[in-house]
């Protein structure tokens, strides 16, 4: 079953019924929809891994060549050098001990294990606590401020709650106009403090008004930084502070987000982010372009980190919760 929103989103209260207008269509066909989408969208990770995967396990005798081609295939699709040596370790061990038989065995074990890796750790967001925090944080152009606009409006829309956006990059002029654009299409408000102010500031801001207006979830945007600037590390932890001073127990939910089509170099990201401040998820973006989905392995692999959103293209409704199943598949055809 794919993940829906209720099942990545832990809230209190019954989720509301879909708007008449837009009645969904009967279930069994929209969860075909979403998963027929996600194929599309992760094609080139599939077109490169899938059918390398196919010609290694289908074609020929299983041997030595067959666990090199597989490594090899992981590799290139990203999914790191470490897990790819664990999974296909694990799936030569199998297949000699007669555990597994068969390509298609194989191929569906492959899966299988996968899948196991990809899901990892607490994999859902808890917004019961009034307001939830949810601080959004990554190098530039990851997709930061394009996730929350998306996931406001998700929020709403799917679960009936209100959201206030906190423009805390105070570092690029546009950046609080993007974020107010995307405030007006998801339908919630924004906070803002003056030009050039400070990002701490202005989060604790959000943060009060998100209390006193009684929202659901406040989501704070952040500046894009380099994992390697330590300044701006240290300036994260900062905002960070100030949001826990403004509420008890926030932010409740630090999202990173990871551009898909960086590769081996999300890996990097995905550990000093983490080691400057406490990381409960990965939103991994831009998967609709690229062959390297893999890197969602690697990181919930190496770091324990889940993944819990994708990005799959510019779109308001082009963010789904991440499903490890689902994934697994569509990354093998
Ligand atoms: N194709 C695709 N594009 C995306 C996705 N997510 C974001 N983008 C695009 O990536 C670009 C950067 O997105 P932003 O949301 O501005 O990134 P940011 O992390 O906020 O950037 P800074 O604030 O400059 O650090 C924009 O052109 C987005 O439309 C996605 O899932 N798929
Ligand atoms: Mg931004």
């Amino acid at each position: 079953m794919a993940r829906d929103w209720s099942d990545l989103f832990i809230t209190d209260r019954a989720v509301p019924a879909p708007d008449a207008a837009e009645a969904a269509p009967d279930e069994p066909e929209r969860r075909r929809g979403v998963l027929r989408r996600l194929r599309e969208n992760l094609s080139k990770t599939r077109e490169a891994l899938g059918a390398e995967i196919h010609a290694t396990l289908l074609q020929g005798d299983v041997g030595e060549e067959t666990w090199e081609r597989l490594e090899e295939a992981l590799i290139m699709a990203d999914v790191g050098a470490a897990t790819t040596a664990q999974v296909v370790g694990r799936l030569e061990q199998e297949a000699s001990s007669g555990e597994v038989e068969g390509g298609e065995a194989l191929g569906r074990r492959l899966g299988e294990m996968l899948a196991e890796i990809a899901r990892t750790g607490e994999d859902r967001i808890d917004v019961r606590p009034a307001p939830t925090v949810i601080l959004a944080v990554g190098v530039n152009g990851t997709g930061k401020t394009t996730t929350i606009g998306k996931l406001a409006w998700h929020l709403r829309q799917e679960l009936g709650l209100t959201v206030l956006l906190g423009a805390a990059d105070t570092f690029r002029a546009a950046a609080v106009e993007q974020l107010a654009g995307w405030a007006g299409r998801a339908g919630c408000e924004i906070v803002r403090g003056p030009e050039g102010s400070d990002p701490g500031s202005v989060a604790f801001e959000a943060v009060r008004q998100g209390r006193e207006r009684g929202v659901d979830v406040v989501i704070v945007d952040t500046a894009g930084r380099l994992h390697t600037q330590d300044d701006l590390m240290a300036e994260l932890a900062k905002v960070r502070r100030v949001i826990a001073k403004q509420l008890d127990g926030a932010p409740h939910e630090t999202l990173l987000t990871i551009d898909a089509t960086t590769g081996q170099n999300g890996l990097r990201q995905a550990k000093l982010f983490s080691e400057a401040v406490p990381v409960d998820g990965i939103v991994l973006t831009k998967l609709d372009g690229t062959a390297k989905g893999g890197i969602a392995l690697a990181i919930a692999g190496e770091l324990g980190i889940p993944v819990k959103l994708i990005g799959i293209g510019e779109a308001l409704e082009d963010l789904r919760p991440f499903d490890a199943e689902d994934f697994a598949r569509a990354l093998l055809g």
